[in-house]
């Protein structure tokens, strides 16, 4: 169980096919105390997020919530969108997962300002948790600000970090099924990387089918088809970046 959000909290069970939820006194006490304790968190967590999002707008950010399931590849984007993108515009990166600094280690090696957040117990990142890491940049320059959260379809979905732009990432490894599984993460983002293009030959995954089950979540979803591994598409994704230091912050 998530010790932060009480992800675990909700009980639903499948028989036959059909969702059954245990409705006796007290397992309905319990839910509506985690409704209210879940509503006060995502509240002060709006508050907070409201702040970062001011806070990165008068420092001349544009930022970036890099969200997925572990393994997609939101990493190695992160790497080869620096190695391109820091050439000419200042960048900067907040990494969060469980443990280890794995990950800032190797945005490091890019040459990148970057910060570790290690969330220990909790499925995601928060805005307290991105506006404490935000202080720990020595200096802040107009530029790029990515936050690659802590891989999970889940939690992530429901707090907002004061990013201009969510960004899910679904690999083509992970099945065209998954927008359908977890909604909430797809509608909830404005931009959809789909990684891993290599890997379809291999694969049965079909494109069109897993476009249309993003775009049955989100209908304004944008899309870039790319591949971490061998850069193919990436150029696509690196130019709108690039496009929106032009435009206004919105
Ligand atoms: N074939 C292939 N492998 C990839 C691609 N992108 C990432 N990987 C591999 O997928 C694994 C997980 O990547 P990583 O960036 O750490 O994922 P993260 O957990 O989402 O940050 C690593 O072994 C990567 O080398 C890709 O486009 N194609
Ligand atoms: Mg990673």
């Amino acid at each position: 169980m998530c010790s932060t959000c009480g992800c675990g909290n909700t009980e639903e069970l499948l028989i036959d096919g059909k969702t059954a939820i245990a409705k006796d006194h007290h397992h309905e006490e319990f839910q509506s105390k985690v409704v209210s304790l879940e509503k006060d968190i995502l509240s002060k967590n709006d508050h907070q997020a409201h702040h970062n999002r001011e806070h990165f707008d008068s420092h001349g950010l544009i930022s970036f919530n890099l969200v997925s399931s572990p393994g997609s590849g939101k990493t190695t984007i992160l790497e080869k969108t620096l190695q391109e993108l820091g050439r000419e515009n200042n960048c900067y990166v907040i990494e969060g997962d469980q443990q280890t600094d794995l990950d800032a280690e190797r945005i490091k090696a890019t040459g990148t300002s970057v910060v570790q957040i290690n969330t220990g117990k909790a499925c995601h990142l928060d805005a307290e948790m991105i506006h404490k890491a935000f202080h720990r940049f020595e200096k802040i320059d107009p530029g790029f600000l990515f936050i690659e959260n802590v891989g999970n379809l889940v939690c992530p979905a429901l707090f907002d970090l004061g990013e201009h732009s969510r960004v899910v990432i679904m690999s083509v490894t992970e099945g065209e099924d998954k927008p359908l599984k977890y909604p909430d993460m797809f509608s909830s983002a404005d931009v959809c990387l789909i990684n891993k293009i290599d890997l379809l030959p291999y694969l049965k995954f079909d494109m069109d089918i897993a476009m249309r089950n993003v775009l049955r979540t989100n209908s304004k979803m944008k899309f870039f088809e790319v591949s971490a591994e061998s850069g193919e598409g990436l150029d696509n994704w690196i130019a709108s970046l690039k496009d929106k230091i032009s435009e206004p912050i919105t």
